[in-house]
């Protein structure tokens, strides 16, 4: 857990922007330069020791089995982005390494994350860090949102088909009448820059054909007065206090420990094998 409070990062227009829009680029430096090539390093060790058969796309919690990770995720830096928004008690829900290999890498269909996390939190509120590892662009598939859907039709609990999921990193796929996919936004980073999106956004990404790898690397955060049901999700899944202290009552795991018994928990769920 940090004590150090950081200097928020975040002017008033780009948090203005963020709650009207539902998301933001960043195009700054996130980690300092030695930090980010320390956490690069870490990742593409992670990635040459994945299991034969597993996708790239899908090293979903990794820090539930790499503790060190944390050190990254609970950086006063990346602190320093989300606490103009939810406030300076904070806790980190989740982490997710998004690698699409080039030539390859699988779509991520249109989705809200509230759809995913619907009876695990309350209320809805989280602040996802998409991390640049690599280079994110159109050609290689980067992320791209739908402006304003967190406050606007559904409001982050769209209805949802069946797609294929040999091409999908998901499942399932917001219905298309109940998206604008004319009004996406390409979030185009170069790395250890990031983008920001509210959980009720609709966001997604298209294949990687190109020859480039393309990996982000998502830090999903709440205010510690959100309550995770650990009662019914405490076996599959864990939340971290990264700042301040608890507001909601919340059991917090932890950080100096890997949690094997969840990830078994995960891998014999179906829910979780094709989700956040
Ligand atoms: O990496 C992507 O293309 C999609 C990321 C995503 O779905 C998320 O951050 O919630």
């Amino acid at each position: 857990m940090s004590t150090i409070i950081s200097e928020p990062r975040l002017t008033s227009q780009q948090i203005e922007t963020y709650r009207r829009e539902g998301y933001l680029i960043y195009d700054q430096p996130v980690l300092s330069q030695d930090k980010f090539d320390s956490l690069k390093a870490y990742f593409e060790k992670l990635l040459a020791t994945l299991p034969e058969g597993e996708r790239p796309e899908a090293m979903d919690v990794p820090h539930f089995m790499n503790p060190e990770l944390l050190k990254w995720a609970m950086d006063d830096e990346i602190l320093g982005l989300v606490e103009p928004i939810i406030g300076s008690d904070i806790a980190l829900f989740s982490t997710h390494f998004i690698c699409k290999p080039k030539g390859n890498g699988k779509r991520v269909p249109w989705h809200e994350d509230s759809a995913y996390w619907k009876n695990q939190i309350n209320p809805m509120e989280v602040v996802t860090v998409w991390l640049a590892i690599d280079p994110s662009l159109k050609e290689n598939g980067c992320m791209m949102v739908i402006p304003t859907t967190h406050r606007t039709g559904r409001q982050g609990f769209s209805d949802y088909n069946p797609v294929d999921q040999a091409k999908n990193v998901f499942a399932n796929e917001i219905v298309k009448e109940q998206r604008e996919d004319d009004k996406r936004v390409y979030l185009v980073l170069q790395p250890n820059q990031c983008s920001l999106h509210n959980a009720r956004t609709m966001h997604g990404s298209e294949p990687n054909t190109s020859n480039k790898r393309r990996c982000g690397w998502t830090l999903r955060f709440t205010s510690t007065s959100v309550k995770f049901n650990y009662e019914m999700f405490g076996g599959k899944h864990q939340v971290y206090l990264a700042r301040g202290r608890d507001l909601g009552g919340n059991h917090y795991a932890d950080p100096t420990r890997s949690y094997p018994e969840v990830m078994a928990a995960r891998s014999a769920s179906s829910t979780y094998k094709y989700s956040h």
